[in-house]
């Protein structure tokens, strides 16, 4: 049968083959991308089944961000933390929608068969449903994760959780668009996997992905632009009504993971600037910047706060947010620019 690919690739298989290039890996890395793969598998499915099984709809309780939690968002926040506490590789997780750092105990579960421990070497960091105010109207939303190695002696604590993107081990995303994708990075440069819903496997489709050095589309939320910095605004309006040769073209979906995957495959840059309504920018450092900045830098480009780099933050909350331009590499740096021209 013609079409059959009986030696793929699946992102098991590459992250096994990445795992024996360290003699010194035990596999336990292997094993949390399992369980998160399983929780991605999930959440695909439900995301598809929305409308059916009426997912739709607010389920009435409220995140850290004061947001609606829709049902998704509830379901996803439960599957990747049962999955990642029961993979034995974890001992501290941070979610979005979880106020508080959430502690990989060792208890033994009534039945005896089945119990989860502290004893795991990583944390992790995520936001399992981003963008989840587009469900209802089926604009692609996604999964964003960063995994990081315990690096203190005795019990983990939320200081465990508060390290620079600089240390992280792997990151990636999942985009539940009209095909679920996991890109993701383990150190080794960005590969993109194609979910096969017939095998529930997912299959390498883009290898060693890398982002222009310059794109042509500028994407941030142009309806703030009353509450933007100067540099912003000049950065901006330099993109519309260039010097010379034409103007970027302009796209936004409002969903970070759709965002910046577009980012990466087509070039140019996204933008969440500090405003004057939110000075320290929206998006979230942990889980949102940092993952995101990481497998941009793995692909070639940059990501800053306009004057540095954001793996090099230090984090001191694990809900903090910050101003994030990412992208092509002279894109950014065109950012940067402006921004050290209005420091002076
Ligand atoms: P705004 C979605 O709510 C989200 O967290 C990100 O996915 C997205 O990039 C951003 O907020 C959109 O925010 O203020 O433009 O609606």
């Amino acid at each position: 049968m013609s079409g059959i690919d009986t030696d793929c690739i699946t992102l098991t298989r590459y992250v096994l083959a990445e795992q024996k290039k360290h003699p010194q890996a035990t596999g336990d890395l292997t094993q949390l991308l399992t369980a998160l793969l399983t929780a991605v598998k999930a959440v695909s499915s439900a995301v598809r089944k929305a409308g059916i099984a009426s997912l739709y709809g607010i389920s009435g309780t409220a995140n850290t961000s004061g947001d609606e939690q829709k049902k998704l968002d509830v379901i996803a926040n439960d599957l990747f933390i049962n999955m990642l506490k029961s993979s034995f590789s974890t001992c501290l997780l941070v979610s979005e929608e979880n106020d508080n750092v959430i502690q990989v105990e060792t208890e033994k579960q009534s039945d005896g068969l089945t119990f989860v421990s502290d004893k795991g070497k990583y944390i992790v960091c995520f936001d399992p449903l981003d963008g989840s105010s587009n469900i209802d109207c089926l604009v692609s939303i996604g999964s964003i994760f960063g995994i990081y190695r315990k690096t203190t002696e005795g019990p983990p604590t939320v200081k465990d959780a508060l390290q620079p993107g600089r240390n992280t081990v792997a990151a990636g995303y999942a985009l539940y668009g009209s095909a679920t994708m996991v890109v993701l990075s383990v150190g080794n440069g960005v590969q993109g996997f194609m979910l096969d819903p017939a095998i529930g496997e997912f299959i390498l489709t883009e290898k060693n992905i890398k982002i222009k050095p310059r794109g042509k589309i500028y994407s941030l939320n142009e309806g703030y632009e009353q509450y933007w910095d100067e540099a912003t605004k000049e950065y901006v309006k330099s993109k519309k009504f260039p010097e010379s040769g034409k103007p970027y073209g302009g796209r936004y979906i409002g969903s970070m993971v759709a965002d910046v995957h577009r980012t990466l495959m087509y070039g140019g840059i996204f933008m969440y600037p500090a405003t004057t309504q939110s000075p320290k920018g929206k998006l979230r450092l942990l889980y949102e910047c940092n993952p995101m900045a990481y497998v941009m830098e793995q692909a070639g480009g940059k990501a800053s706060t306009g004057t540095s780099p954001i793996l090099d933050l230090q984090p001191t909350e694990i809900h903090q947010r910050s101003p994030i331009f990412l992208g092509s590499k002279e894109d950014v740096e065109d950012v940067e620019a402006v921004y050290k021209k209005h420091a002076k």
